[in-house]
């Protein structure tokens, strides 16, 4: 089983082999992440995804392991935005 876990201190999602604690991929996000990751097939597709929020509002849905091309995002509650993106 691999590890999947969002640091809050660089803003990042990591996946990690759960054998030997090898990064298999990381993806950077604009802001905090203050939840736990969850993992679902939410695009049908087949293949587990990750979805996670940050601290700024945003929740990302990342598609396994083709995460850095498939990245999706989007504003759970456009009001609770900060930052500069939109
Ligand atoms: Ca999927």
């Amino acid at each position: 089983m691999d590890v999947i876990y969002g640091s809050k201190f660089d803003q990042k999602l990591y996946v990690l082999r759960g054998d030997t604690g090898a990064k298999i991929w990381s993806y950077t996000l604009s802001h905090q992440i203050d939840a736990s990751p969850a993992v679902a097939d939410v695009d049908g597709d087949g293949v587990m995804d990750i979805v996670l929020g940050d601290k700024n509002g945003k929740v990302y849905a990342l598609s396994g392991p083709e995460a850095k091309n498939k990245a999706k995002d989007f504003l759970l509650n456009p009001q609770m935005q900060t930052g500069s993106e939109a």
